[in-house]
């Protein structure tokens, strides 16, 4: 399980340990170094990951092991991978804020540098040491864009001058951050082609809510749960503005549409994927979201949710930091989970009324400033907003490479009659 100390990764990591899996959590903690930088935090406080394992081993008996790692450090995850012998792969661990992406230069750059390299030295390690391994990859809806046609699952039957082949599916994505899970899927759909890895690419919406039947077990296996301007996810922010009594922040129009999910689908999905590998040499592809909304409906919804308990709430449209259709057709596949047996969590009210109970209870942690406004623009970059720390007049500290990597001597070669039939 890579990028256990996330919002996904954690709640993952202790599904399918409860499940029965035998799971090796892997994370840099960079996470948290990049919350320092940007000034944000969880709504929920969340533990150490020594205390996190330590907690779910004295209440479940189930142990998971954990390893702080970077894998842009190559050596480390070739050693990981030739030591653990995985039967599978869960890769989460990357930098996954569209607006983190699009603050400037060095931003953009770290996280495709980071996303795109880490991944590499995964299938590289896989190639060399563990090639019957499982790939399962978070990916993004984002990849796809908002084409004026259905969207596939990955892959399109093109007739073209009376030719026909199936193709990937033609990808626009929207932020420096959704291009690298696009660089991503090209590099690990190559891979399968050339080496025969197996890999499955879970193309996932955007995911709301922060409880599954794991993390609800104890307050100490808490998950993060971002709500800021950098960080937050759009339905996670209109709950937190709802229970705060601030409007609704709807960039620009609002009929941009996406797809969604609640984290609790998010586990199930990547056990059914776990669970039901892709074949040897194949790349698949599952859209991984269950409903779809444009954000002006999913505002409608908060603010329903809450007239029934008799509380007004209001939306408020700003102009749009994004670059991004505001009005468009939108309908994507989303069978394939569902045919290996999700069954889905539909967003309701009791779901938003969690939320926003759950908000409630953590309310003096909110910095209200994160849900006013947005802080980063598309075509300007970060703004002066973006400034929140007290720190900020130094040069902001931005990571290119692992604090850890070294200049090292080549890695041994996997295979000595390989390197030999090289030279
Ligand atoms: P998160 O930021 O909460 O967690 C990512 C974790 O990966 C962090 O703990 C971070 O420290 C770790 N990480 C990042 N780079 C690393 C590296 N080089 N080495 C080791 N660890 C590293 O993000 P999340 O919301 O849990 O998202 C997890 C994955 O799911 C991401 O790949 C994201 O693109 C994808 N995804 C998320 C959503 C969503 O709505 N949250 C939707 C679609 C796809
Ligand atoms: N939005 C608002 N108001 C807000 C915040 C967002 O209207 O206060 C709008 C955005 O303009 C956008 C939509 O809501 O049109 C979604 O934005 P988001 O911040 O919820 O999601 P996004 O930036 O797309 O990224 C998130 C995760 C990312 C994941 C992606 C899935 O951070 O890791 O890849 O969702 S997807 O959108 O399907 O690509």
């Amino acid at each position: 399980m890579l990028g256990v100390d996330g919002y996904l990764g954690w709640a993952t990591a202790l599904h399918l340990s409860q499940a029965g899996h035998d799971v090796v959590g892997i994370d840099s903690l960079v996470r948290r170094r990049w919350d320092r930088e940007c000034g944000t935090q969880s709504l929920i406080p969340i533990k150490s990951m020594p205390q996190r394992v330590a907690l779910w081993k004295r209440l479940t008996g189930r142990t998971i092991g954990w390893r702080p790692m970077d894998l842009c450090d190559a050596r480390a995850v070739t050693q990981l991978v030739q030591e653990i012998q995985p039967e599978a792969l869960i890769h989460f661990a990357e930098q996954r804020s569209a607006p983190f992406s699009m603050i400037d230069l060095p931003h953009a750059t770290m996280t495709q540098v980071n996303n795109v390299v880490g991944t590499l030295n995964l299938l590289f390690a896989l190639r060399d040491y563990a090639p019957q391994a499982h790939l399962i990859k978070l990916g993004t809806m984002g990849e796809y864009g908002t084409p004026n046609i259905d969207i596939e699952e990955g892959f399109l039957t093109i007739t073209h001058n009376g030719r026909q082949d199936r193709l990937p599916f033609p990808m626009q994505p929207g932020s420096f951050y959704h291009l690298s899970k696009l660089h991503d899927s090209h590099n690990i759909q190559f891979a399968c082609r050339i080496w025969g890895l197996r890999a499955t690419d879970l193309h996932q919406g955007v995911v709301y809510g922060n409880h599954t039947a794991e993390v609800a077990m104890h307050p100490g296996l808490a998950t993060r749960f971002d709500y800021d301007a950098i960080w937050g996810t759009v339905l996670n922010r209109f709950c937190i503005q709802a229970a705060l009594g601030l409007p609704l922040t709807v960039y620009g129009k609002g009929g941009q549409t996406r797809g969604f999910l609640d984290i609790r689908d998010t586990v199930a999905c990547v056990r059914l994927a776990l669970e039901h590998p892709a074949a040897k040499g194949e790349y698949r592809v599952f859209n991984q979201f269950t409903e779809q909304f444009s954000v002006k409906a999913l505002a409608e919804k908060v603010i329903d949710a809450r007239a029934a308990h008799g509380l007004k709430t209001s939306l408020r449209h700003l102009p749009n930091p994004r670059v991004e259709r505001e009005e468009h057709y939108y309908n994507a596949k989303h069978q394939k989970l569902l045919d290996l047996g999700l069954q889905p969590h539909y967003l309701g009210d009791t779901l938003i009324e969690s939320v926003i109970e759950t908000v409630e209870r953590h309310a003096t942690r909110v910095d209200p400033v994160e849900l006013e406004q947005p802080n980063v623009d598309w075509r300007r970059g970060g703004t002066a907003a973006w400034r929140t720390t007290p720190a900020e007049s130094e040069p902001r500290p931005v990571v290119l490479v692992s604090p850890n990597s070294q200049p090292r001597r080549p890695l041994r070669p996997a295979d000595p009659t390989r390197a030999a039939q090289r030279r």
